[in-house]
């Protein structure tokens, strides 16, 4: 049996990525409907070599009939439209943070608490944000082998979390400087990227922490259901395409020698070990762009904590810490007989 699929934000970088998640991982559409701004109305995007035409989504859409809807368009877009799409039957997987945190929608990480699709109660789950993904898949299965009571990550972000304009303005800057000319001034991103690192990702809160970091503050204790894990982060914007890298230092309830967490990932599901540093072994965002695993290496003590870990974390963020993890939500919501 196949779905009547929706794809919301369609022309974006997640959402044409959901398109090739979906065909690479052959979940059931019967049907698929494409939906963007007013300015990309009449595009046409490829589905398992078939055309479709991307549709203006406007408040006359009609949305009966839809089985699942992938929204990737702004939580603008979510917090108006998830709802509509949802009490015409479907089950929305929204991307945005317009809903993470409401306590009626379960944010889910297959890897980490898959079980939460099942308490549905408007029609909605929430991705998590990237950075948290990835986070999160990597302390699993260390926080299951001896608990996990405080966390401090660095990330280094990749353009693409910005979007398809951000990556376009780290070429025309790195262009600029080939050629020897004035860099143009920056639209997408809060500060020049080109050959810098910018800690400013989404807005300044009066805590003077950034959202994206306290999105992965909250949202962590919210997919592992322990409100008394402790997480500190600083989000930095890197000029990488592709894939973020996460640094953590993880303080563990008890002792766990690097060697033992080391085997726990390897067999942990979702997770590649790269640790072999004397060879030169450990993940790196080149390598991991285009991946769904999350990468973990650099393995070892961590000097401040004690007991703890600290470890390199390295994923995808536009596959595992977008479209493949809202397919993956998708094919639960399958497999648990919710759609
Ligand atoms: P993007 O490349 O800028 O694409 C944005 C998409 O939203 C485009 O398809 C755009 O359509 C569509 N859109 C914008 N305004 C719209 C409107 N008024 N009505 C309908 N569609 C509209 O951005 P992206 O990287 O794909 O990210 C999109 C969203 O996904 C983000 O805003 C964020 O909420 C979420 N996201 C989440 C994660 C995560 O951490 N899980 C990662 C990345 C993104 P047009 O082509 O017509 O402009
Ligand atoms: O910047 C990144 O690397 C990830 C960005 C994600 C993002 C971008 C715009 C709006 C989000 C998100 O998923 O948290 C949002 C949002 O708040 O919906």
């Amino acid at each position: 049996m196949g779905y009547r699929v929706a794809v919301v934000g369609a022309t974006g970088e997640v959402g044409r990525t959901f398109l090739r998640v979906l065909e690479e991982r052959r979940f059931p559409v019967d049907e698929l409907l494409l939906f963007a701004s007013e300015r990309s109305a009449g595009t046409r995007l490829t589905f398992r070599g078939n055309d479709y035409e991307v549709k203006a989504l406007s408040a006359q859409t009609s949305f009966r009939g839809i089985d699942i809807a992938l929204f990737s368009a702004g939580g603008g877009i979510s917090r108006e439209f998830a709802p509509k799409f949802a009490s015409d039957g479907a089950v929305v997987v929204d991307n945005s943070s317009a809903w993470r945190l409401d306590p009626e929608v379960p944010l889910v990480v297959p890897e980490v608490n898959p079980e939460d699709v099942k308490r549905i109660r408007k029609g909605i789950v929430a991705n998590p944000n990237c950075s948290t993904i990835q986070m999160v898949v990597a302390l699993k299965p260390i926080y299951d082998a001896v608990g996990v009571s405080r966390v401090v990550v660095a990330t280094y972000q990749s353009v693409s979390g910005a979007g398809a304009k951000a990556i376009r303005e780290l070429e025309e800057q790195t262009r600029a400087w080939c050629r020897g000319e004035s860099f143009p001034e920056p639209r997408h991103i809060a500060k020049r990227i080109a050959f810098n690192a910018v800690p400013h990702i989404d807005t300044f809160m009066d805590n003077r922490y950034t959202r994206e970091e306290m999105k992965m503050v909250n949202e962590t204790r919210k997919i592992m259901h322990d409100e008394s894990i402790r997480v500190s982060a600083t989000a930095v914007r890197v000029p990488v395409f592709y894939a973020h890298s996460e640094a953590l230092h993880i303080e563990t309830r008890r002792e766990i020698a690097p060697e033992k967490a080391r085997e726990i990932l390897s067999r942990a599901p979702g997770v590649v070990v790269v640790d072999d540093p004397q060879r030169g072994d450990y993940p790196l965002a080149i390598d991991v762009a285009g991946r769904d695993e999350v990468f973990v290496g650099r393995i070892r003590k961590d000097l401040v904590f004690t007991p703890g870990l600290a470890m390199w974390v390295v994923a995808d963020n536009i596959r595992k810490g977008a479209a493949t993890n809202a397919v993956q939500i998708a094919e639960l919501l399958v497999k648990e007989g919710v759609v």
